[in-house]
């Protein structure tokens, strides 16, 4: 309850934050994305964790906000980066879709407000969606999901492994993208390597390219690359860091 009162008050008081991480092409090396994640510190309760403050949003409604206040960030630090020649069609802003945001009627036309204001190419963000929140209601999210492909928003299945989407399923929704779940990359080498390389066929012969999430490791990162994951992202290319930072990494790669 404390939480929920803090978080309540936490946008107006400015306590919010994007941090950003960069997802890498194991090809070229280069930064072909980044990741905001959102980040608190309650002059309350300090730090918290989005795996703490993100299902309280969501039960209190909190998340309608939040989930707009991190929208609308996202994309004006991506136009941002783009209006300096640091973001091109290769290089995605990817923001996370909670459950209540996608059962949201208003979502789509909030977006399409936020592309509009911030003046960012619709082909420049990315939506992740978790695989447990795209089945929980398929058709619905099916709407959902063309309608943001119209707009030409790329999207991407988040914790991929996790949830129970059939390759019928994943047929049917207008994807780019299948993030592995961290668990598995996490049981790499070991049992983990089965099902990594399992769901990186599966994405290939649906025509969707596959990142692993969670790459800490330099022997995770050899398998991944043999098994033809095409992007990583991990503690061991990079920590998710505040946008400053980002702008850095950014020019110094271009
Ligand atoms: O950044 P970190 O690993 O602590 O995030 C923990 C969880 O919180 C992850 O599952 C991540 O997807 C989620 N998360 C972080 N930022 C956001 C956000 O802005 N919106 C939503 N819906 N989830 C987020
Ligand atoms: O569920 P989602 O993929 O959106 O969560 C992303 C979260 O994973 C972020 O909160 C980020 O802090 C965390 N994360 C990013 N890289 C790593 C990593 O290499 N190891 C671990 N354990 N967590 C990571
Ligand atoms: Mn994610
Ligand atoms: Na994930």
């Amino acid at each position: 309850l404390k939480l929920e009162a803090n978080l309540r008050r936490a946008l107006d008081l400015g306590e919010l934050e994007l941090h950003y991480q960069p997802q890498i092409d194991v090809r070229s090396g280069r930064v072909v994305g980044v990741e905001a994640l959102a980040r608190w510190h309650c002059r309350e309760l300090g730090h918290v964790s989005p795996a703490e403050f993100i299902p309280v949003a969501e039960e209190s409604g909190i998340i309608v906000a939040l989930g707009g206040w991190v929208l609308r960030t996202a994309c004006r630090q991506a136009a941002a980066w783009r209006d300096q020649g640091l973001l091109d069609s290769l290089v995605h802003v990817a923001v996370n879709l909670s459950a209540r945001q996608t059962r949201d009627g208003a979502l789509m036309d909030e977006i399409r407000a936020i592309l509009d204001e911030t003046a960012l190419p619709a082909s420049l963000l990315e939506l992740e969606i978790t695989e447990g929140v795209l089945m929980e209601n398929v058709n619905a999210n099916l709407d959902l999901l063309h309608g943001l492909q119209a707009a030409g928003i790329h999207l991407s299945i988040d914790d991929f492994g996790t949830g129970y989407s059939s390759m019928a399923y994943l047929k049917r929704f207008p994807i780019d993208q299948l993030k592995i779940d961290r668990s598995f990359v996490h049981d790499v080498p070991g049992d983990g390597e089965a099902i990594a390389t399992a769901i990186i066929a599966m994405a290939h012969s649906l025509q969707l390219s596959v990142v692993a999430e969670g790459v800490e490791t330099l022997a995770q990162l050899d398998f991944l690359r043999q098994a033809g994951c095409d992007i990583m992202q991990g503690y061991y290319f990079a920590r998710p860091m505040p946008a400053a930072q980002i702008t850095a990494l950014l020019r110094e790669k271009r």
